[in-house]
């Protein structure tokens, strides 16, 4: 089928009466082409309008939102009656069960056949990103796309495609062409450089000041943390040293102490390692570039005070000989009660302070050392 046939028949199945409801799980690629749906059906329906149920957290993503004045309707203030026909692009109704809510006029997708259950789908696993699709839509009906439009349908081509890294179709790289001539570098770059938001940069700069290298490993273990979003953030921020392979970054949340890994993909895999260093005492996995960890506090502290325990009770039995040598009186009962008291409340700050060493040893043992 041509694109123009494939356009004939999309729109086929629309009237000039129709409330039209475009359904996305909101990421550039989804975004710009429910824009492109909305851009089609232009003069030819009555409304069209664009709902999304996740959470846009990507500073990128609500840059991207900002800058080109898009408006996307959450899901809970879409009244299901208000709406005639109903599309889906870039998913199909059985990837999340809030598209599962409507039956489907329409699916547009890029991702493997597990759904084309519309009176109009097309599929195309092959190509990178839902956008390609759209952008031949597009020029298809011979639409000479708006600056917002084709800077939407850009940035879901570059972020589906990691700027061409990832899955690529010869489509792909046409569509980026064609939308090239239409869409503004510098909103591109605006949305491109949105990677953070003020107290992430505020999070890095104390992940800075405690930051240790270690075999081009960047190790920084963050205390309490907010959300462990801010420990991908850095991890990744780190990966931009030069000479880093590997950065860690590790913080406590919900009593749990998180361990975030990125490194480069050339040498040992993140998650193999992080399994061989962490598995035995709480969940640990990952890729080959990125991996995570995450260990019950509770189950922390009894390994961090046995191994405490292990290394030290040959020092402390000769520590105690020397005192009952030298104090053989009546006092050394109390002192040594003493002590003791002082030794358990300590416990639990030094059972911190424990922690960033530990996380180091554990992952030096495992990662290997050829790092050039
Ligand atoms: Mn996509």
């Amino acid at each position: 089928m041509s694109h123009i046939q494939r356009l004939e028949k999309f729109l086929s199945f629309f009237s000039p009466d129709d409330r039209v409801l475009v359904v996305i799980n909101a990421d550039p690629d989804a975004i710009g082409s429910a824009m492109a749906v909305k851009r089609l059906l232009w003069r030819r329906v009555s409304e069209v309008k664009i709902t999304y149920f996740n959470e846009i957290r990507r500073p990128d993503n609500l840059t991207l939102l900002r800058v080109l004045n898009i408006e996307i309707i959450p899901i809970k203030e879409i009244n299901e009656k208000d709406f005639h026909k109903f599309v889906v692009v870039d998913s199909q109704p059985d990837h999340h069960e809030c598209f599962a809510m409507f039956r489907y006029n329409a699916i547009i997708d890029h991702h493997p056949i597990s759904c084309d259950c519309a009176e109009f789908n097309d599929i195309r696993p092959e190509y990178g990103a839902c956008s390609t699709m759209m952008t031949e839509y597009i020029k298809a009906a011979e639409i000479k796309p708006s600056k917002i439009l084709a800077t939407a349908l850009l940035m879901g081509i570059k972020t589906d495609t990691g700027d061409f890294l990832r899955h690529t179709a010869m489509e792909d790289v046409r569509a980026f062409q064609f939308l090239y001539r239409y869409a503004n570098q510098s909103l591109v770059a605006r949305i491109e450089n949105a990677e953070f938001r003020e107290k992430d940069v505020d999070f890095i700069a104390k992940a800075i000041r405690r930051k240790k290298i270690i075999n081009h490993r960047v190790y920084a273990y963050t205390g309490k943390i907010e959300n462990p979003d801010q420990c991908v953030i850095t991890a990744d921020f780190f990966m931009k040293i030069n000479t880093a392979n590997w950065s860690i970054v590790s913080g406590i949340y919900n009593k749990n102490l998180i361990i975030i890994i990125r490194n480069d993909g050339l040498r040992k895999s993140a998650g193999n390692t992080v399994k061989q260093a962490f598995e035995f005492i709480g969940s640990a996995g990952g890729h080959r570039t990125m991996a995570r960890v995450e260990i019950k506090l509770e189950d922390l502290e009894r390994e961090l005070t046995r191994e405490k325990q292990d290394s030290t009770s040959i020092k402390e039995k000769a520590d105690i000989k020397e005192t009952a040598m030298i104090k053989e009186n009546s006092n050394l009962k109390s002192k040594k009660d003493a002590d003791l008291e002082s030794k358990k409340e300590s416990n639990l700050e030094s059972f911190e302070a424990l922690i960033p060493d530990w996380i180091i040893e554990k992952i030096e043992m495992h990662a290997g050392t050829k790092t050039e």
